[in-house]
């Protein structure tokens, strides 16, 4: 109903592979959104910036060392720093394409052997996204790009294991876009399904909180 719902951005989560072209979907989902007049910020997971995101940035760049466990709950709390900004965003108005969230800490942990259901635990109580849109590519095809294998998950045994995982946790609602179509291809089915969404978050849709 109309009386109750409250006009608010949109989350709209981009996951998939290293090099499978979320970084630069974004930001080209960003520019469509504020070519359009709304409010929209890109965010990405992990946010570096944060004590606990230089934690996780040295470990990933191969600095330190840090027990799988540990890792996941740091991934985690990364995000849980971010929750309530998050809220105040999205209730402000303001939509924002986040680049990797909850999903890529359950697949890059779990691809490691931690059980699935471990790796959901700490992420229950953020905030669920309107949108998941997940980039398919083959691992093969992904290490064939540019820059790949510079950090600590980037390769390809272990991301034919996080392909597989993020299968597993894949539900209906994901909008899944083959990624090996030319760039403008995938931009324009991305911009129709994200302005879909935006719409549908402005009429009100309730917010609601991971894990379901
Ligand atoms: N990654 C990312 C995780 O293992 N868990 C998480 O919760 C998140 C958000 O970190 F290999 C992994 C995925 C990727 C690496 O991500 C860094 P970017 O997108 O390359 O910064």
């Amino acid at each position: 109903s109309e009386s109750n719902s409250e006009s608010r951005g949109a989350l709209i989560v981009l996951e998939g592979l290293d090099r499978s072209g979320k970084t630069s979907q974004s930001s080209s989902l960003l520019k469509y959104l504020e070519g359009l007049g709304h409010s929209a910020e890109l965010w990405r997971f992990p946010d570096r910036s944060t004590d606990v995101g230089q934690m996780i940035s040295s470990y990933l760049t191969n600095k330190s060392q840090l027990d799988d466990h540990t890792v996941h709950i740091l991934f985690s709390a990364n995000r849980w720093e971010k929750r309530s900004l998050m809220e105040t965003k999205l209730k402000s108005g303001t939509t924002l394409i986040v680049d990797r969230y909850s999903f890529s800490g359950v697949a890059f942990s779990s691809a490691k052997g931690l059980g699935i259901e471990w790796c959901k635990a700490p992420e229950v109580g953020l905030l669920a996204p309107d949108l998941v849109l997940y980039l398919d590519i083959q691992p093969e095809k992904a290490a064939e790009r540019a820059g790949y294998g510079g950090e600590r998950y980037e390769q390809l045994e272990f991301q034919r294991k996080v392909a597989q995982c993020y299968e597993v946790l894949c539900d209906a609602s994901w909008k899944i876009i083959d990624a090996c179509q030319p760039m403008e291809d995938i931009e324009k089915q991305l911009q129709e399904i994200v302005l879909d969404c935006v719409t549908i978050c402005q009429k009100g849709k309730p917010l609601s909180n991971l894990w379901s």
